[in-house]
């Protein structure tokens, strides 16, 4: 009997289909396990990324099953998005039917992978079903004051008047028109994330499941920042000038202020001066990013205006710099250059005065003509406050402030709140009506979903919606006075935000989910791509706890265990159409079958460090297929009937095999359960089955001993490699489906060795192998030794000049 992958994995699939082996549903007599992973885009085509990705979470599950777990396994399309809606300008299909056609493919290539998906749970987010849930959360959102609207920028294209994402803009130029882009500035819906910051931050240390280096984006991208915010009055003027800092500490050597060039202070003296007014402008032509904020060239311009250092009274120069940030903090800094390098570079510039007021308390030298000075020291030049250190010094200038009600200690985070409009077609409308009386209006339960238009035209020119007049005019809910809708729809963030909660119930029309969510609750093990450490991952948990505080969950996050698989590369670097180096899933299960691929991506690379694909190791993997079919059909080829283990008369060479069957299994249940280590799991299976192959047996005994050894593997085998096994458990005479198992049971008492293998050399040359009881003494394995026959064929009749003897391992007999 051969192994033919391509007939075996089209009858188990078939066996699964017609089963419906992965549908589930609550069972409160089993224990839940929910894994997730991140479901896809509907591109057109399934990479090897994407086979990772869902390899690795049919693996977790499938192991999780055996061990008795009730498992959720689902997966559905993140099917709105830009791709979509560019096949509809460029060729004139419908976002819909291309999304959908796409979906129904890359539907029938994953289950060619053979994934324990749980298909009838399947759901795409453009489906109204699914968007009548978010709009409805977003009109609680609106109730609550966690969505309001702000003005804020955007790409315009000139030529064909519309707003571009930022992918649609290479070289400051539109995709279609090739027109220089404009910035904009319009309004549009934002979500208060920024009330949630603190518990964003905080419940990271709640995460033990999540990788560390996931957890430390998140702190960065939320940006904590404890100082103090306080008023400088300027002299002459009643406006004041608030500044936010981390370093009050230095406050005496504060020698200008610098305010961003939104801030009324630069409005006030750009009415004075003409410089300064064209220095605005030029800032506002010429944004950067925040990120680039630290290493752009500085630079400003003095106003006119003094402010005045509440604690020494000190007349300093106010200044307007491209460095400051409008949305930070106050939109304002005390320059301290002798202990700030933004300020020492500042200064350094515009000539301003460099005074220092720390010094140094260990060895590192300060030398502020060379640069400034940043660490934490003692105070110098601070008049009452000399010889304080960092913290004493913070606490005792904060509470000056205090006291004279001029200042506070505060919290800033970096964190800004997320941006949801879009003016595209193909996302989820935002349902909220503008009516001239009542404002906005959130349209009401019972109007929803706000559903797309099938109708429009896509021409690349301006928003499709907006043009739609049936879409556009519409009453209001309120006073049913006529009015006009929303035209922009949801950023596509917002539908992964809360996916992984709809699979719980896909097909519930009363509510966001039912109450199998508190059964389902949390996703234990979520698996995606470490690109989505920050924004998905972030907004997916924000969302969580808003819909905790809207008392539909109990959960605190929505992800227990986090794993970021490593990326696919191929010579060196990551696949890419471009470069010309991608790999077709497809093709590797059309010449090899989806075990092979299945095996050679878990087999190749622990799951978190990237994989570089190798042809030769996927042969590799084809051929131990191949290798482990003809063990379990050699064996069942010569087996007559059902075998019982007897445990209490075994050979010692059976005793050698059961030992390493369950050493296997230990080891194994342990890579997986716990450390997520396939490739060593696989490695070891590999081990068995070569000590399988070795084994000779010679009674029913020794082929019931054999027999477990190779149900353990196909157990221990069938996550990763589920056909094979399904067929192989059928061979070995099991009754039922190999995924209706039962992982099997250690037997401690295999695990004790009760031989070991002592080598027994003459002059350094092996002659034999003894198998003896552990720790046996010197002599007897002396006397033992010299009684096989292949060592007194070689000592006989010469002198024995010594033996040297290494305690449970080797005996080498010296002879002349
Ligand atoms: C004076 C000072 C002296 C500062 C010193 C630092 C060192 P983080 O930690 O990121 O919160 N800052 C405040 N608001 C700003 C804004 N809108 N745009 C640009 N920079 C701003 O940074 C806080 C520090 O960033 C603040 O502390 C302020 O500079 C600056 F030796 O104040 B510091
Ligand atoms: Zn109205």
């Amino acid at each position: 009997m051969q192994y033919n992958p391509q007939e075996i994995e089209k009858e188990v699939q078939n066996y699964w289909n017609e089963n419906s082996s992965f549908a589930c549903e609550v069972d409160n007599s089993k224990e839940k396990y929910y894994c997730l992973s991140m479901f896809p885009y509907p591109s057109g085509n399934l990479h090897v990324g994407h086979v990772r990705n869902y390899t690795l979470s049919d693996v977790i599950t499938r192991f999780k099953r055996l061990n008795n777990f009730n498992v959720l396994h689902p997966i559905g399309w993140d099917a709105f998005g830009l791709p979509a809606e560019n096949a509809a300008i460029k060729r004139g299909v419908h976002p819909s039917g291309w999304t959908y056609s796409n979906a129904d493919y890359m539907k029938s290539q994953l289950k060619n992978l053979g994934l324990a998906f749980d298909w009838s749970r399947e759901l795409a987010t453009c489906s109204p079903d699914y968007y009548k849930w978010e709009q409805w959360l977003f009109t609680k959102m609106f109730e609550k004051g966690l969505a309001y609207k702000k003005n804020s920028e955007v790409n315009w294209d000139p030529v064909d008047n519309t707003v571009l994402a930022n992918e649609q803009v290479t070289d400051g130029r539109g995709w279609r028109s090739g027109a220089l882009v404009e910035k904009r500035e319009i309004a549009q819906w934002f979500l208060k994330i920024t009330d949630y910051a603190k518990e964003l931050l905080t419940s990271l240390d709640d995460l033990s499941g999540w990788p560390e280096q996931v957890k430390t984006m998140q702190k960065n991208w939320i940006g904590k920042s404890e100082g103090v915010e306080f008023e400088l009055e300027v002299h002459g003027l009643d406006e004041k000038i608030g500044v936010y800092t981390t370093r009050v500490d230095t406050v005496f050597g504060v020698t200008f202020v610098s305010v961003a060039a939104g801030h009324p202070i630069a409005k006030l003296a750009a009415q004075k001066n003409t410089e300064v007014a064209e220095f605005i402008k030029d800032c506002n032509q010429n944004k950067v990013a925040e990120a680039d904020m630290a290493t752009m060239e500085k630079k400003g311009i003095a106003t006119s205006m003094y402010a005045i250092n509440p604690f020494n009274g000190e007349k300093i120069p106010v200044w307007v710099g491209n460095y400051v940030l409008m949305s930070y903090g106050t939109g304002a800094v005390m320059g301290v250059p002798a202990h700030d390098e933004r300020d020492y570079e500042f200064a350094k510039k515009y000539n301003l005065n460099i005074k220092q007021v720390l010094e140094s308390t260990d060895d590192e030298e300060v030398d502020i003509d060379k640069a400034a000075y940043c660490s934490k020291g003692k105070l110098i030049n601070s008049d009452a406050y000399n010889g304080l250190d960092f913290t004493s010094a913070v606490d005792k200038l904060s509470s000056f402030l205090e006291s004279k009600n001029i200042g506070k200690r505060t919290t800033n985070y970096r964190l800004r709140d997320w941006g949801v409009s879009r003016q595209r077609y193909w996302g989820a409308p935002i349902p909220i009506i503008y009516c001239d009386t009542c404002g906005p209006v959130a349209v009401p339960e019972k109007d929803l979903p706000v559903t797309l238009p099938e109708n429009v035209e896509f021409t690349g020119q301006g928003s499709p919606l907006a043009k739609c007049e049936e879409f556009v005019n519409t009453t209001c809910p309120k006073c049913s006075a006529k009015a006009k809708r929303e035209t922009d729809t949801f950023d596509t963030f917002f539908e992964s935000s809360w996916y992984y909660l709809r699979f719980t119930s896909p097909n519930y029309d009363k509510g966001m989910f039912d109450d199998s969510v508190h059964y389902w609750k949390s996703v234990d093990q979520y698996v995606g791509g470490i690109e989505h450490a920050i924004l998905h991952l972030l907004y997916a948990r924000f969302f969580h706890k808003v819909i905790r505080d809207l008392g539909l969950v109990k959960t605190d996050e929505p992800f227990t265990n986090l794993l970021t698989q490593g990326m696919v590369l191929k010579d060196g670097s990551k696949m890419s159409k471009s470069k010309g180096n991608t790999v077709d899933p497809q093709e590797l299960v059309d010449k090899y079958g989806a075990d092979t691929l299945r095996l050679f991506i878990m087999f190749t690379a622990p799951p978190e460090q990237s994989l570089e694909w190798s042809d030769s190791a996927v042969e590799g993997s084809f051929r131990f297929l191949k290798r482990f079919y003809s063990s379990v059909a050699n064996h069942c080829n010569n087996k007559e009937k059902e075998f019982t283990l007897d445990k209490t008369n075994l050979s010692p060479m059976a005793k050698e095999l059961r030992n390493k069957t369950h050493s296997t299994l230990a080891k194994v249940t342990d890579d997986y359960a716990r450390r997520h280590s396939f490739n060593t799991a696989i490695a070891a299976v590999m081990e068995l089955n070569n000590a399988v192959n070795k084994f000779v047996a010679e009674s029913d005994n020794d082929k019931a001993v054999r027999q477990e050894a190779l149900e353990s593997a196909c157990l221990m085998l069938a996550p990763i490699v589920p056909h094979i096994c399904h067929n192989l458990w059928n061979m070995l005479g099991k009754p039922g489906a190999i995924i209706d198992a039962a992982w099997p049971e250690l037997d401690k008492e295999a695990l004790v060795k009760d031989t070991i293998t002592i080598v027994v050399q003459v002059n350094g040359k092996l002659r034999a192998n003894l198998s003896v009881a552990p720790d046996t003494a010197r002599e007897e394995l002396e006397s033992l030794a010299k009684q096989e026959e292949n060592v007194t064929k070689n000592i006989d009749g010469k002198q024995i000049v010594k033996i040297i003897c290494v305690p449970n391992k080797l005996i080498n007999i010296v002879v002349k």
